[in-house]
């Protein structure tokens, strides 16, 4: 396992990176890939993103101009914040066992990099790469913006329960290189279509309730996304809603993809360990929050498998 300081010493040994970015890609894995992109260029790298087709309008101005020409040559590839090799983007399966560093925050980190720096005690991956965009002397406005981004949308704008003292410190140490930080809490954290408005107050209206309150299901069918017309963006991050409720330390959304399969976010609090949650549907995450997904079953079989699932893991602890 690489120090940060290891991993700037690698990034400077070598050129001509490639950057991965996970599967449905969220604010951390594209401000950490735009960050690294950047501060690659910055110490005199070749270094460009491998276009990742489900990055929402709400982040592609982070990544804009950063993405590798299809006739890229590159020597070296490093991934950021990509934990599983299920998640890797179709694009980037023929390099699942060509990560030359790894840089990652999630405890159940696959290991497949030839050479890992990982972190399971930052809330975001973006704290790692603060630390090393310092060691190489990168932490410019530009590398920092991207890397604020990262931050704030991994902690729900500093307020989940992955928050630490540290993510603190990152977040002063990147507002302090003179970035707008204002109007990206503004976009990010104070701003919702009124289509996202309309989407919550339905799922508020229609939330469930098990184990004496303290388990709460939040369910998005297609037929939902079909009658608001939803996108993506109207769907980013609803996973943080059923936590609201007063009584629960245990919120489950569970979103219908296309193929009838169900995507589950879990966020938990001390008593459920979401990790081994998720694990018996073959996923994972961080204690606190994890995913999985659900095949072959009815909306009412999936969530009666969580819901139990949840209530035995937390018999268990
Ligand atoms: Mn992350």
């Amino acid at each position: 396992m690489l120090t940060t300081k290891e991993a700037a010493d690698f990034l400077r040994a070598h050129d001509h990176y490639l950057i991965l970015t996970h599967k449905q890609p969220d604010g951390d894995t594209l401000g950490c890939a735009a960050a690294m992109c950047r501060m690659l260029r910055g110490i005199g790298k070749t270094a460009a993103l491998l276009e990742n087709a489900d990055v929402t309008a709400l982040y592609a101005p982070y990544v804009e101009g950063l993405w590798a020409p299809a006739d890229y040559a590159y020597d070296t590839v490093v991934s950021v914040d990509l934990a599983a090799l299920g998640l890797f983007p179709a694009n980037a399966e023929p390099l699942r066992e060509r990560v030359d560093l790894a840089i990652d925050h999630h405890p159940s980190y696959e290991g497949f990099g030839k050479l890992s720096c990982v972190q399971p005690e930052r809330a975001a991956c973006g704290e790692i790469l603060c630390e090393i965009a310092v060691e190489l002397g990168q932490l410019t406005a530009e590398v920092a913006l991207p890397l604020y981004v990262a931050v704030s949308t991994d902690t729900g704008c500093f307020v989940y329960s992955n928050v630490t003292g540290n993510t603190h410190r990152v977040a002063a140490t990147l507002m302090d290189t003179g970035i707008d930080y204002r109007a990206v809490n503004k976009r990010l954290f104070r701003t919702k279509t009124k289509k996202r408005l309309a989407l919550e107050g339905r799922l508020m209206s229609q939330m469930e309730f098990f184990d004496e309150g303290r388990i709460v299901v939040v369910q998005v069918p297609q037929s939902l996304r079909r009658e608001l017309a939803l996108n993506e963006d109207d769907m980013d991050d609803l996973a943080s809603l059923g936590g609201l409720v007063e009584g629960t330390d245990c919120s489950i959304t569970m979103k219908e993809k296309e193929d009838g399969a169900w995507k589950v976010s879990l966020r938990t609090g001390p008593r459920v360990n979401a990790t081994r949650v998720c694990a018996r549907f073959g996923g994972g995450g961080h204690r606190a929050a994890s995913g999985c997904v659900l095949t072959g079953m009815t909306q009412e079989q999936a969530k009666r498998a969580l819901v139990d699932a949840c209530m035995e893991v937390a018999a268990d602890a």
